[in-house]
């Protein structure tokens, strides 16, 4: 068993047990470092490690538990068979050899068909773990080499990573750490107390200095009531606002010349874009009050004549909408507007995936790829796809999924034709997961994963910018295999030959970095930080083709689009009077990390059960009084909860907190049997909170 830093070591009394560092593995912006202490081969505990900065010690509730998690009474511990119909969630155990016997021989059945090959089958997979080992590498090298269909990695970020990139040319921005030290920050589209606690820590210290802190959400967050201010505009009209910003810093003057004239593009061209968005008229599409729009425009202007810093928390609320990517571009625009990067504790930050600028080609083999052109398939409209037939356009059916690291059926847009399509009889799912999950219910063989406790892997981060190792701190329960291990067992029977399939998981861990970070301190501290400069865009340098801020894109007008950011309504805009009058988001629960957990008895207790949150004016309307039984629905389907009458629901939005299995909800359905399959402006990405509902009482 390997063993802890001596720090950590040291901080353990007990002879009989040690501890192990590991870092967590969610979708999660913290990354944290773990320690897990280990008696007699049991992990006890799991806590946050205190020498790692970005984790001081501190997890969030989710983790806390993690080994309620591992050792949970329904953990899959041997591969299982499917023995009922489709969804049934029947079983039957099987041993490892005939599972991945079979497996491989119904891949070669489809991969040699020439009706078919290999782009009938399709890997299904997100971020469950973040790892670079069980997340692309061994199942990357096996579906590259396969020639399978691609999938278009779009379910959560990809409309804020596009507006990043045709404006600042990459996904990096501030250090989160610097974000202590800004004298306002706008947490925008961001619940930050739920889904990005660490970042809390930080705006916390500011606050205590003397920052102001100004929340931009239509929900009353626990971190929107905990700011100085919030604005709760109506889902979907952030582009609006911050055009309305930009009408206000110019009127007033409140710009930096220099910085515009020196590094940015289509300074003149926004400007008269932004002059056309007059608080008054920003106001009327997103239903706040105009003075509230002109106040949070003057402590942004001012702010920069006072010298102080600025610092905008964008976070991916405002992104699952029609118009999501342009959002985040108006958004992203602002600070080039006060010269705010000029200084390390402003600008802004969404994402600092692309900060460490690691190749990742050699961990997931692109070059193993059969020549010849390969289709890409959304995952976001995974329900429409698992049901579209062969055709010239769309190429072969889907015939066979494999699906790690991901719940779709819970999670993906439009459940209804998930299901359907997962219900498919001549569908052949493979699921590899910790639980039987709604997705699992729907497959052919469920096969069992090791968690985070039992496995190797390493972690780069999208929030915060140091490398963490995660080491197995118990070995794998029941026969659980890695992800890994699982992909080379089948690339094995696939006749997959190439050296690349031979290596293990720990050498995986050893070579997915560059020289900038040492193994050994990795071993010995859990994390690497790395050199980075405090102020990226102090002085422009933004990697897009001309080297500047792009307040106008090229590169969008030669495609036939608008090079500005501009203002794009929801494809469901609800108007009162109409089927549904009412718009819906769906934003995560703090006790969840997206559908993991929900089957965690402590976590699902704090949760109580599926609710939607309705403003009382709302409910009034409807002779729904608080805790009543409601039936949520549109011409897509309906979902059954409890209403909660909640000042956290602004007038005319309701609020769907995600994402509850499927089978552990009322009637067997959850929040996204009514979200839609469209995709947003750019991207290509999901659209889950443009969605328009009715509320009904409802009586079994
Ligand atoms: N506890 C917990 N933490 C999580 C997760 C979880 O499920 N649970 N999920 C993880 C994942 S995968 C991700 S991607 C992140 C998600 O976390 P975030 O990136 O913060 O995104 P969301 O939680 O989707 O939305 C954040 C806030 O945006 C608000 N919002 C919704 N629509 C709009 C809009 O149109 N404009 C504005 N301004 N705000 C809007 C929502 O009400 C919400 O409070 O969190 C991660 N962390
Ligand atoms: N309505 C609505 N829907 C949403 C969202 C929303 O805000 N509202 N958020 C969206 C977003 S931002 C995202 S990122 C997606 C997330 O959707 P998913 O990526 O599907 O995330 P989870 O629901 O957490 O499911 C991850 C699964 O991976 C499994 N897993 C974890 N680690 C491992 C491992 O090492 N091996 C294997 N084999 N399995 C593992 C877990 O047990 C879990 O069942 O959901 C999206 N869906
Ligand atoms: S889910 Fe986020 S806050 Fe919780 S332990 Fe993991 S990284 Fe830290
Ligand atoms: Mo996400």
């Amino acid at each position: 068993m390997p063993e802890a830093s001596t720090a950590a070591h040291s901080a353990s009394l007990d002879p009989a047990s040690h501890q192990v560092v590991g870092a967590c593995p969610h979708d999660c912006p913290d990354t944290c470092s773990l320690i897990t202490t280990v008696q007699n081969g049991i992990a006890i505990k799991v806590q946050g490690n205190p020498h790692h900065p970005q984790t001081d010690g501190v997890l969030c509730t989710k983790v806390a538990r993690y080994t309620e998690r591992s050792y949970h009474p329904e953990r899959l511990l041997h591969p299982l068979k499917r023995s009922g119909p489709k969804g049934s969630g029947q079983f039957t155990p099987v041993s490892w050899d005939v599972a991945l016997d079979d497996i491989a021989a119904r891949l070669q059945s489809i991969v040699q068909d020439p009706a078919r090959g290999p782009q009938a089958v399709l890997p299904y997979n997100y971020a469950g773990t973040m790892g670079w080992v069980q997340g692309d590498a061994m199942s990357s090298r096996f579906f590259n080499r396969m020639g399978a269909s691609m999938l278009d990695y779009t379910i959560c970020s990809s409309a804020g990573a596009a507006g990043l990139d045709y404006t600042l040319g990459v996904r990096k921005g501030m250090l989160i750490e610097n974000f202590a030290h800004a004298q306002l920050i706008l947490i925008w589209g961001s619940n930050a107390i739920t889904s990005n606690l660490h970042f809390w820590r930080y705006a916390q210290e500011a606050k205590r200095a003397g920052a102001k802190i100004i929340c931009i959400d239509p929900r009353n967050t626990e971190t929107a009531e905990k700011c100085h201010e919030h604005i709760a505009l109506r889902p979907g009209t952030d582009a609006a606002l911050a055009l309305a910003l930009m009408h206000e810093l110019i009127t007033h003057d409140w710009l930096d010349h220099d910085y515009l004239a020196r590094y940015t593009l289509g300074w003149e061209q926004l400007r008269e874009r932004a002059l056309q968005w007059t608080p008054a008229r920003a106001a009327e599409v997103c239903g706040v009050p105009q003075a509230q729009i002109e106040s949070l425009a003057r402590d942004y202007g001012q702010s920069m004549l006072r010298g102080e810093s600025a610092a905008i928390r964008l976070n991916y609320g405002m992104q699952r909408a029609r118009g999501g990517a342009n959002a985040v571009r108006a958004v992203t625009c602002l600070p080039a507007l006060i010269g705010a990067w000029r200084k390390p504790a402003g600008g802004m930050l969404l994402s600092a995936s692309g900060t460490h600028g690691f190749d990742d080609s050699a961990h997931t083999r692109p070059d193993l790829r059969p020549a010849g052109p390969c289709r890409t398939i959304n995952m976001s409209t995974i329900g429409d796809d698992l049901l579209r037939p062969a055709s010239a356009q769309f190429g072969p059916a889907v015939d066979a999924v494999l699906v790690f690291n991901s719940n779709p059926v819970a999670i993906a847009p439009d459940s209804g034709k998930v299901v359907q399509g997962f219900a498919r009889e001549d569908l052949f799912t493979v699921v590899l997961e910790h639980f039987q999950t709604d997705t699992a219910d729907y497959a052919d063989y469920i096969l069992p994963a090791t968690t985070q406790l039992e496995h190797w892997d390493v972690h780069t981060t999208y929030g915060h910018t140091d490398v963490l190792l995660n080491r197995p701190a118990i070995a794998p329960m029941g026969q659980a295999r890695s992800n890994a291990e699982i992909f080379r067992n089948l690339a094995q029977r696939m006749g997959y030959t190439e050296p690349c399939f031979a290596e293990g998981d720990e050498a995986l861990c050893r070579t997915a970095f560059d020289a900038r970070v040492s193994f050994d301190t990795l071993l010995k501290d859990g994390f690497v930080s790395l050199p980075l400069p405090q102020a990226p865009f102090a002085q422009g340098g933004f990697p897009t083709p001309s080297g500047r801020c792009e307040f106008f894109s090229e590169r969008l007008a030669a495609m036939g689009l608008d090079g500005l950011p501009y203002y794009l309504p929801n494809y469901e805009e609800a108007h009162a009077g109409a089927h549904y009058p009412l718009a819906m988001i769906s934003p995560p629960a703090r006790n969840f990390m997206n559908s993991t957990f929900v089957n965690v008895k402590s976590l699902r207790g704090i949760e109580g059960e599926p609710k939607i949150e309705i403003h009382a004016q709302d409910a009034m309307a409807r002779s729904i009084s608080d805790g009543d039984k409601v039936r949520v629905f549109n011409a897509r389907g309906q979902y059954h909860c409890k209403a909660e009458i909640s000042t956290r629901a602004r007038p005319g939005v309701v609020n769907g907190l995600g994402v509850w299995w499927r089978k552990l909800g009322p009637m067997g359905t959850n929040v996204n049997e009514l979200t839609n399959q469209r995709l947003t402006d750019l991207g290509r990405g999901p659209t889950f909170y443009d969605c328009a509902v009715q509320v009904e009482k409802y009586s079994a």
